[in-house]
């Protein structure tokens, strides 16, 4: 069941760019984001893929969307809270946290899925796929004493 309520953009400009991008393109655009990966003499922008994850505000009600990085496997996805190894967890784990029911968008598909924050050697098996997807969350560990949350999202027509 999507989720339902009035869509408020965030206030970082380049969150609403990209949402922006992504939705209007059918999620043809905007879909990734260039990481500058060291290359033996020089550095390579590599184009890591995005998805769209959308959240009820837990004060507002209204429908937030963030870009993310894609970690998928066998149709789960991992979410992971690192905004940028930020001493605080970005708002929209709060989000994902307080109401699960969350919508992700993955190229031109949108699914209604459910968020589970994951520990343990569940946490530690998805985080090594993050890390594998983008190198940089290991940098962003390393950089803060917070433990950056990782959210599994199942697609809900699986749950019962
Ligand atoms: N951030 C990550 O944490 N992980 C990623 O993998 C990641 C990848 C990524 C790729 C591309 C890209 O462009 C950005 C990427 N980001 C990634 C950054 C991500 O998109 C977010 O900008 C970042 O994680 C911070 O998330 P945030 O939810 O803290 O964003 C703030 C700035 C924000 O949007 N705040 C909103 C606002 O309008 O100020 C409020 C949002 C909200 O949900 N408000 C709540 C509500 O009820 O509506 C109330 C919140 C409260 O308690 O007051």
């Amino acid at each position: 069941m999507p989720l339902n309520g009035e869509y408020e953009p965030s206030t970082a400009q380049f969150v609403r760019d990209q949402v922006e991008l992504y939705e209007s393109s059918g999620g043809t655009e905007g879909t990734t984001l260039g990481v500058l990966v060291a290359m033996e003499e020089d550095e390579r922008l590599r184009e890591v893929p995005v998805v769209i994850l959308a959240t009820l505000g837990a004060k507002s009600g209204k429908i937030r969307k963030t870009p993310l990085i894609r970690v998928e496997r066998d149709g789960n996805y991992a979410v992971v809270a690192s905004a940028g190894g930020a001493p605080k967890h970005p708002v929209w784990y709060h989000n994902a946290v307080a109401d699960p029911r969350v919508e992700l968008q993955d190229g031109p598909v949108r699914q209604d899925m459910l968020a589970r924050e994951v520990t343990g050697d569940e946490k530690a098996l998805w985080w090594a796929r993050a890390v594998e997807a983008f190198p940089d969350y290991a940098e962003y560990q390393k950089n803060t004493d917070r433990e950056i949350p990782v959210l599994i999202l199942e697609p809900a027509a699986q749950q019962h």
